[in-house]
């Protein structure tokens, strides 16, 4: 039987691409029994008529994320501006524990550096985004700056766009590949975010070998799955200090012999990371449970 990779999801259909071929597809009701929701990049195999087909078996999935929702990306590109809606640090540290849960390796990518007239900052952002720990590519899709260093993190890889509504995912993609035309929107003046304009998650087959998929922005991201032990785990500079604290089970506020802490206080880690670890922790104490 014939396999794919679904490419996109929409209106009840899935769209799996099988080499030049685009299936619209249907998935069989056992999906629904068993729980299972076939996923955008979710490898699959399905059965056609020859016009329509139906996916019959989901693959084993390397790694999923809920929000975007998406299978088997082995990187997260996270998509800030520096202005316009302005930069969140605190939502990029949020975006940072989902994606070192998710077990998929993140990309920061600073965008819209042309409305920013300050260099120092630029330079100001950049810095503290480095010091974390992970890559760092400012861009501007307008100015075409930073482009080219973003195509050389895609090329082989499944990635994911992700970020806020507005902060220019499909410019981006728009500036990196020509023959593309995805639509774009102007932000809110009035709310200072943007309109929802890519509204589905879609993978892009890259020329250089290689997927990539534009998301819709959200407002929000929670904790629903990740519990208040394992939140240190996720921030990269503390997770090399677990083991020396002097209790197990530390959670890092205000135990005494607690190794994150000491970094702290030794300017170590980030005193606005640390924060955001406590703001994060009170977050996933305060969360209704779930039934
Ligand atoms: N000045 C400037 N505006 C940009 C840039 N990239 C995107 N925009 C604008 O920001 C708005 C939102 O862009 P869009 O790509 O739709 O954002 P998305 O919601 O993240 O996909 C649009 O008006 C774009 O023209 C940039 O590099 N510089
Ligand atoms: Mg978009
Ligand atoms: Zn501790």
């Amino acid at each position: 039987m014939p396999q794919g990779r679904i490419v996109k999801a929409l209106a009840g259909y899935y769209y799996v691409q099988d080499g030049d071929t685009l299936w619209q597809c249907r998935a069989r009701g056992v999906f629904r029994k068993k729980g299972i929701t076939p996923l955008v990049g979710d490898e699959v195999t399905f059965e056609t008529n020859g016009t329509e087909g139906t996916v019959t078996e989901v693959s084993a999935r390397t790694s999923e994320l809920v929000r975007p929702p998406i299978a088997n990306i082995d990187q997260a590109i996270l998509v800030f501006s520096l202005a316009e809606p302005v930069f969140n640090p605190q939502l990029l540290d949020k975006f940072l524990v989902h994606t070192e849960a998710a077990g998929v390796d993140a990309v920061i990518c600073l965008t819209k550096a042309d409305l920013l007239a300050e260099p120092e900052e630029v330079e100001r952002i950049l810095k503290r985004c480095k010091a974390i720990g992970y890559p760092v590519i400012v861009t501007s899709s307008k100015g075409k700056h930073g482009i080219e260093d973003i195509r050389a993190y895609l090329t082989g890889h499944l990635s994911v766009f992700a970020g806020q509504s507005g902060v220019g995912k499909s410019s981006l993609l728009n500036a990196l590949f020509s023959e593309l035309q995805l639509e774009t929107a102007p932000i809110s003046q009035k709310l200072g975010r943007g309109k929802h304009t890519t509204r589905h998650v879609e993978l892009i087959h890259l020329p250089e070998g290689g997927w990539v998929a534009d998301t819709p922005g959200f407002s929000s991201l929670d904790f629903q799955s990740i519990e208040a032990n394992e939140l240190a785990l996720y921030f990269k500079e503390m997770r090399a200090l677990l083991g020396e604290c002097k209790f197990r089970g530390c959670l890092h506020v205000n135990e005494p012999g607690c190794s994150v802490r000491a970094a702290v206080e030794a300017g170590e880690i980030q005193s606005a990371r640390y924060k955001h670890y406590l703001d994060f922790l009170q977050e996933i104490k305060d969360r209704k449970p779930r039934y």
